[in-house]
C-alpha cells in the first residue's frame, strides 16, 4: 500500500528553465503537485504521480554531467574499477548524458542510450548512440546488432524512469549470463540523514534504498548481489545486480547495508513522518534566515542552478524577493530563468563578484569543490548559506 508522507506543493518541471518571462511563456509553464509516498510492501519511496517523461526529456535538456570536476573524476574512477573487475566486451550505458562515463572506454566497445536529443547529438560522432528511451523494444532492437551485454551501467537514470517493469524486463532481455548491471542513484538513507528533501523533484520518481532495490529486481528474475556507499550527489548507493541464476555470491557489505537500513527504519512508515516534520522546520529556518539578511540589506544570490533548487525555491517560495540572481557555469542555463520562481541565471563571471554578500549553495553536493574554488570570495568576507544537513551560514 502506498502512503503519502510529504507534500512539497505546486512544482514546475525541475529542468524547465525559461528562455523569457513573457506573458506567453509564463502561461505555458507546467505545474504539478509534488507528493511523496512510501510503499509499505516493497519499501519503495516514490513521487506519487509521476510526470510524463515525454515532457521532461526533450531536446532542451539542461543538465550536463561533465560540468563538475568532482563528477568527471568520479566517472573516470568508476570506469576504471568496473573495467578491471568485470572485463566487459561491450559496455552499455542507460542515460549517457554528455558521455562523461563512456568516454573512458575504447569507442568500439561502447553503446550509449540517451533519450534527450540534444545530449545524444553530443556523443553520436564519438560512439554508437541510440537517441531513445530505454525500454523492452529498444533492448530487442539493440540485440539485433549486438550479442548479449556483460556490463550495463546507469548513473542517476534508473530512478528517473517511472515504468520499472519496462526498465528491468528490457535489462533482463539484454544482459548476458555472466553480465552485471551497475546502478548509481542518490540513496534514501542519505536523504533521511542529511534532510536533503530537494532530492525529490519530478525526475527523481524514485529515491531507492537497497531494501527496495532488492525487492524490485527480484520480481524480474534479477538479483541484487552487492552494494556500496559512494559520496556522489550528497550520498549515493552503487548497486550490483545480476541474473537470478548467476554465479555471483551475495556480499557481506550488502548484508551490512541492508541491516543498517532496517536499523534506521527505512522499512517503517514512521521514519518518513518524522522526516516530513524536519523538512517543514528546514523551510521555516531558511525563510527566516533569508528574511533577516534581507532586512539588513545584504545582497544574496544562489550558486548553481540545480534541479534540486527548483524544489527548494518553489517549496519555500523563494524568488527575486530574496535572491538577486543565480549563477551557473552551464552555458545553456545562462540567460534563462529558474522554473516556477523566475530568478535570472547568469554566468559566475558576471554574477559572482564583489557585490555579493551571501551565496546560497544550490549545488550543496559540490560544497568541497566550490569552497576550494571560491577561496577569494570567502577571504573578502563573502559567506555561503546551506540548508543541508541544516540551515546555516557556513563560514561565519
Ligand atoms: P547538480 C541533476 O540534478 C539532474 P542537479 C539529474 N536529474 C540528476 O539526477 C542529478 O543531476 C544527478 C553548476 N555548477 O549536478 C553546474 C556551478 O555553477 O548538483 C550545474 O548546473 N559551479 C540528472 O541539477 C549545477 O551547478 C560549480 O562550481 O540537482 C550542479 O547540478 C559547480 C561544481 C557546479 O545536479
Amino acid at each position: 500500500m502506498k502512503k503519502n508522507f510529504l507534500n512539497l506543493g505546486r512544482q514546475p518541471i525541475a529542468n524547465s528553465f525559461l528562455s523569457s518571462i513573457s506573458k506567453k511563456s509564463l502561461e505555458s509553464e507546467y505545474f504539478y503537485n509534488l507528493s511523496i509516498s512510501f510503499d509499505t510492501k516493497n519499501f519503495l519511496v516514490s513521487v506519487r504521480r509521476p510526470v510524463n517523461p515525454m515532457i521532461q526529456y526533450t531536446d532542451k535538456y539542461a543538465h550536463r554531467a561533465s560540468e563538475s570536476q568532482t563528477m568527471r573524476r568520479a566517472f573516470r574512477k568508476t570506469a576504471s574499477i568496473l573495467q578491471k573487475k568485470f572485463k566487459p566486451k561491450i559496455v552499455m550505458e542507460i542515460g549517457s548524458n554528455d558521455g562523461v562515463f563512456l568516454k573512458n572506454f575504447p569507442k568500439r566497445k561502447v553503446i550509449a542510450v540517451e533519450p534527450c536529443k540534444n545530449l545524444a547529438e553530443l556523443t553520436k560522432n564519438s560512439f554508437k548512440t541510440y537517441p531513445n528511451f530505454w525500454n523492452k523494444k529498444l533492448s530487442k532492437k539493440i540485440l539485433k546488432k549486438y550479442s548479449k551485454i556483460d556490463l550495463i551501467f546507469s548513473a542517476n537514470t534508473i530512478s528517473h524512469i517511472p515504468d520499472l517493469r519496462e526498465t528491468f524486463q528490457g535489462i533482463l532481455n539484454i544482459i548476458s549470463d555472466r553480465g552485471v548491471l551497475v546502478i548509481e542513484d542518490p540513496s534514501l538513507s542519505s536523504v533521511i540523514k542529511i534532510n536533503s528533501y530537494d532530492q525529490f523533484y519530478d525526475e527523481h520518481v524514485y529515491v531507492f534504498s537497497a531494501l527496495a532495490m532488492k525487492n524490485i529486481v527480484s520480481k524480474y528474475n534479477l538479483r541484487l548481489f552487492d552494494a556500496e556507499k559512494i559520496s556522489t550527489h550528497g550520498g549515493s548507493l552503487r548497486y550490483y545486480i545480476c541474473k537470478h541464476i548467476s554465479k555471483y555470491k551475495n556480499t557481506k557489505r550488502l548484508t551490512k547495508i541492508l541491516d543498517n537500513e532496517r536499523n534506521i527504519g527505512l522499512n517503517n512508515f514512521k521514519t518518513f513522518k518524522k522526516f516530513a516534520k524536519k523538512v517543514k522546520n528546514s523551510k521555516k529556518k531558511l525563510v527566516s534566515l533569508l528574511k533577516k539578511l534581507k532586512s539588513k540589506n545584504k545582497k544574496i544570490i544562489s550558486y548553481g542552478a540545480t534541479y534540486k533548487s527548483t524544489t527548494v525555491f518553489n517549496y519555500c517560495k523563494i524568488d527575486t524577493n530574496y535572491f538577486h540572481y543565480v549563477t551557473d557555469t552551464t552555458n545553456n542555463k545562462q540567460g534563462k530563468f529558474t522554473p516556477g520562481t523566475h530568478i535570472p541565471i547568469v554566468s559566475p563571471e558576471i554574477g559572482f563578484n564583489d557585490s555579493v554578500d551571501y551565496a546560497f549553495l544550490g549545488a550543496w553536493n559540490f560544497k568541497k569543490e566550490i569552497l576550494k574554488k571560491e577561496k577569494n570570495f570567502i577571504k573578502r568576507g563573502g559567506k555561503f548559506i546551506t540548508h543541508v544537513p541544516e540551515v546555516k551560514i557556513l563560514n561565519k
